[in-house]
């Protein structure tokens, strides 16, 4: 696995699962922390960094925008990650074409419920 973002890339091993133990990526070294979840590391960079703010002016839109991020990060993402995917290969005995079915049928409904929310101005 690469760590472009890292400032030193871990050399073994054991110094990956240290700094991220979930061994998921984005991974982002800053100011000596390293931070993982991509909607924690956004959060954080928005108040190390206010301005320009990531999110829009008004507490509903910013409600919005968070919804919809959270949308794809707790509702589809999981689903689709290779992890899951392989697991449900090995585990279930799905073959490669179920599993991706699976797949296709939970990213379809996922992204349903998606755009009509990109879409709303409330
Ligand atoms: N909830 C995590 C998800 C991170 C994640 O699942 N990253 C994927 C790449 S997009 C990954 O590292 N997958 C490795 C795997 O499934 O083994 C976040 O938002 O940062």
């Amino acid at each position: 696995m690469q760590w472009p973002l890292l400032p030193q890339s871990p050399r073994t091993e054991f110094e990956a699962v240290t700094l991220t133990p979930a061994r998921l990526v984005p991974v982002l070294g800053h100011d000596g922390l390293t931070l993982t979840q991509s909607l924690a590391t956004i959060e954080y960079l928005e108040e190390i960094h206010p301005t320009p703010s990531l999110l829009p002016g008004d507490a509903a839109s910013r409600a919005r925008i968070r919804a919809i991020a959270q949308h794809i990060a707790c509702e589809i993402h999981p689903l689709n990650n290779l992890r899951v995917l392989q697991r449900l290969e090995s585990s279930a005995g799905t073959d490669k074409h179920a599993r991706d079915r699976w797949y296709a049928h939970w990213v379809t409904e996922g992204f349903k419920a998606y755009f009509p929310q990109v879409g709303r101005r409330n």
